[in-house]
């Protein structure tokens, strides 16, 4: 099982820590491709030296070979939307993992996806529960 997890990079990196604990409970179900979106070190400016270019066709790549995409889509970000919409084309299984947050509210553009299976959680522990449900079906 390829799995292709996507979470914001410039958007902010504000929940990078709970990226990296959701990657290490996707390793359980397979091989997640995009591990690096854990690393707390990655700043919201990136890998400066690397070509855009590069980066957007290595990521599509990844997003072909993926059997589903997971996304944690609390912090707004223009990549992961991207991401979204080309899973969508594709036809994949896509799970979007939302945290509610008072004063915010996820894209209409994502909520009223009905191709999408949007999940809103409190706890990793919530978190940890859709994703045995996901992989599950
Ligand atoms: C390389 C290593 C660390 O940072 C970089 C440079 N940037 C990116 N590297 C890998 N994936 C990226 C990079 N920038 C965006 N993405 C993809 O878009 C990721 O797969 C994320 O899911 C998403 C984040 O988009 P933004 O708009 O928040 O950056």
């Amino acid at each position: 099982m390829k799995i292709y997890f996507a979470g914001s990079i410039s958007g902010g990196r504000g929940d990078s820590e709970l990226y990296a604990q959701i990657i290490e409970e996707l390793r359980s179900y397979g091989q997640v491709l995009t591990e690096h979106l854990g690393d707390p070190t990655l700043t919201n400016m990136g890998e400066q030296r690397t070509d855009p270019g590069f980066i957007l066709r290595r990521d599509v790549a990844w997003l072909t070979a993926a059997d589903v995409v997971v996304a944690e889509v609390s912090t707004p970000s223009l990549g992961v939307g991207y991401e979204l919409a080309r899973a969508e084309t594709m036809g994949k299984r896509v799970l979007c993992l939302y945290r509610e947050q008072s004063g915010r509210h996820l894209s209409s553009m994502i909520s009223g996806n009905g191709s999408f299976n949007i999940r809103t959680y409190g706890t990793l522990e919530d978190a940890r529960a859709i994703l045995r449900e996901f992989f599950a079906a």
